[in-house]
């Protein structure tokens, strides 16, 4: 299995977010890196640098102002005379006007932004591109011929949405690495979300089309993390009717439930006839999780590889979330060895 990591993720460093009524330090922290790069090394999995994607491709399935926004952010909040970091207070929610993007750097932040745990700090662009860079290499050398690749990826992707950011996500790594795989010639594509959290930015991005499938399995939005989407009523629109898939669990849920219903998810991909695969690999499942509530133990990571091989499809996985960071390492490899 191909590693593709780039270095520049360390650019991305938040310091604090809102979490729970409290500025606390950011879950989302480079140290993770650093645990998963030591546990990659001790199984002899070496690790490359992304290849250089421009800007452009982004764009298959970002909105063009909202780039641009992520891209200049921190410099229009320095020369609003402002330093550090960036968090909105302020959001468009109903009854308010979502055709004007404000021109001032606090209401166009509000604009793009869906919470307020999730800083902008002034190498978060360069982490981020690098973090996108690092999926699209993945998914360039599948279509290669490579069987499979893992992206090491971070700040993750999953909460991005065409045209929104959130839940530590800046840009969506894993459908960009999907997009990838369509263009170079794989006719359907399937995304299976193992995050905690579900994969709001990815099923946005997908929910009209039927050339890829989005299967997500996560804690109910009931009371956990995004709350506004992942629900088992929402199966895609228009085209893409029957073409996303939600499981929803009850937070405390162990590996005897979540192995059946990854059984149901994975009997999805293959009845849709994927070509190939894209997981969105969050080990936010681990019991120790800090901000989850599922109950997966270290044994059980290497058992949900395993099930992700039988499909036995081209398949590129992508790392998000995450947050118990001394046991992430042990977690992700336990997976990437077992596949
Ligand atoms: C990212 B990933 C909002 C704080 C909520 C966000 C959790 C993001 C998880 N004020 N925390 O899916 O692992
Ligand atoms: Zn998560």
């Amino acid at each position: 299995m191909r590693v593709i990591h780039s270095d520049r993720h360390a650019l991305h460093d938040g310091g604090f977010e809102l979490h729970r009524g409290e500025l606390v330090p950011c879950y989302e922290t480079p140290a993770r890196v650093a645990y998963i790069l030591r546990a990659l090394e001790r199984a002899a999995m070496p690790v490359e640098a992304p290849r250089e994607f421009s800007p452009e491709a982004l764009l298959r399935v970002h909105d063009a102002g909202f780039v641009e926004f992520l891209r200049n952010a921190h410099a229009q909040w320095r020369a609003a005379g402002r330093s550090g970091r960036m968090l909105p207070s302020g959001f468009p929610a109903r009854g308010l006007r979502r055709d004007r993007i404000p021109a001032g750097i606090n209401g166009m932040m509000g604009y793009y932004a869906f919470d307020a745990g999730t800083p902008i700090v002034e190498g978060t662009w360069q982490a981020a591109l690098s973090s996108a860079q690092s999926a699209l290499t993945a998914a360039a050398l599948i279509a290669e011929g490579e069987r499979s690749s893992y992206a090491l990826c971070r700040p993750p992707g999953h909460h991005a949405g065409g045209s929104t950011y959130g839940g530590y996500c800046f840009l969506n790594n894993a459908a960009l690495a999907a997009q990838e795989l369509r263009d170079r010639g794989f006719a359907r594509v399937a995304v299976l979300d193992v995050d905690y959290h579900h994969g709001n930015g990815t099923q946005e991005i997908f929910y009209a089309r039927d050339d890829v499938l989005f299967v997500s399995i996560h804690g109910t939005p009931d009371t956990e993390y995004p709350y506004f989407l992942g629900y088992a009523d929402e199966r895609g629109i228009d085209a893409g009717e029957g073409f996303t898939r939600n499981f929803p669990l009850a937070a405390g849920t162990g590996w005897e439930d979540y192995r059946a219903t990854l059984a149901q998810a994975l009997d999805d991909v293959a009845k849709f006839g994927a070509e190939a695969l894209v997981v969105s690999l969050g080990v936010d499942t681990f019991e120790g999780d800090p901000i989850s509530s599922f109950k997966l133990g270290k044994r059980h990571f290497p058992l949900l590889g395993a099930m992700l091989a039988a499909l036995r499809l081209p398949t590129v996985i992508v790392q998000e979330g995450g947050y118990a960071a001394e046991e992430i390492g042990e977690n992700v490899v336990g997976v990437l060895t077992a596949f």
